[in-house]
């Protein structure tokens, strides 16, 4: 039935767009996300504007079982998964340690972590039996280098690092590459979901310079995803022009 990729959180930015960049290759796609009417409403964007199938299913990374579940229902054609791009994720706050939210804390480590292996300990073992396949996690800079206030969102990340590391030396032996992708500020619905809809705080992220595009991810993401079958990205940082490292940035 043609090359298929299944994205994790597609129901908004990094996610969203890189559907799009698949769609426009002929890839089917498996899309996922907890908002179930604009997940309905994507799969269908998708379907009229390109000619591919689409499926997508409505479950919380976090619920293990309903991962599970979800994805082992697949009819055995949808199983046969090419790429699998991890990508739901959040930031919850931004604080000192000390005065960090349990709920916070629970939520990014469960959605960052967990949820990406649950995901993947369904779908490797589909790629490892017909021996290819494509991961490609969605890390962060902040994986590569922790900053103020911010302590456990990076653990998260980091953790995501070392997964992807783990990843390529288990399925090393099966054909299946690993790819790493560590992002900058990109502007989609992360901040806002970071300051719980503060506007005024999400909006000084952005401020002063241009941050990268859900479009500027999703393009990368495809250029490591349609490289020949012999060469493998296996981690790349990639930021604003402005933006230095994870704290430094030149804005105007
Ligand atoms: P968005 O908030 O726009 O998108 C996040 C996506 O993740 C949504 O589709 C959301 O879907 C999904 N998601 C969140 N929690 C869950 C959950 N528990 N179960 C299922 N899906 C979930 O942000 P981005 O596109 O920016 O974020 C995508 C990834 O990129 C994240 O992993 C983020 O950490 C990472 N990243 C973002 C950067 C940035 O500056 N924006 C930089 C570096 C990395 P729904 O709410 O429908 O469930
Ligand atoms: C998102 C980028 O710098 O806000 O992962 O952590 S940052």
């Amino acid at each position: 039935m043609g090359k298929i990729a299944c994205i994790t959180g597609a129901t908004s930015g990094i996610g969203y767009y890189s559907a799009i960049e698949f769609a426009k290759l002929g890839y089917n796609l498996i899309i996922t996300g907890r908002r179930k009417e604009r997940l309905e409403n994507i799969e269908k964007e998708l379907k009229e504007n390109y000619n591919i199938k689409v499926l997508s299913l409505n479950f919380d990374v976090r619920e293990r079982t309903s991962v599970e579940d979800s994805l082992n229902s697949l009819p055995s054609e949808w199983k046969e998964i090419d790429i699998l791009l991890n990508n739901a994720g959040l930031a919850a706050g931004k604080e000192p340690i000390f005065d960090g939210d349990y709920k916070d804390w629970d939520q990014m480590i469960d959605t960052n972590v967990k949820g990406l292996l649950y995901v993947s300990r369904v779908i490797i073992p589909w790629m490892k039996e017909r021996k290819q396949g494509h991961i490609i996690n969605i890390c962060s800079i902040a994986g590569k280098e922790v900053y103020k206030d911010g302590a456990v969102y990076c653990a998260s990340k980091a953790a995501v690092n070392s997964i992807s590391q783990g990843m390529r030396i288990d399925c090393n032996p099966f054909n299946i590459k690993v790819t790493n992708i560590c992002p900058g500020a990109v502007e989609t619905e992360f901040s806002m979901v970071r300051f719980k809809g503060d506007k005024t705080k999400s909006d000084a992220t952005y401020q002063g310079y241009t941050p990268l595009t859900g479009e500027d991810i999703a393009q990368t993401i495809i250029y490591c995803a349609t490289l020949p079958s012999h060469v493998c990205i296996n981690d790349l940082v990639i930021t604003p022009t402005a933006q230095a490292n994870a704290t430094t940035f030149h804005r105007e």
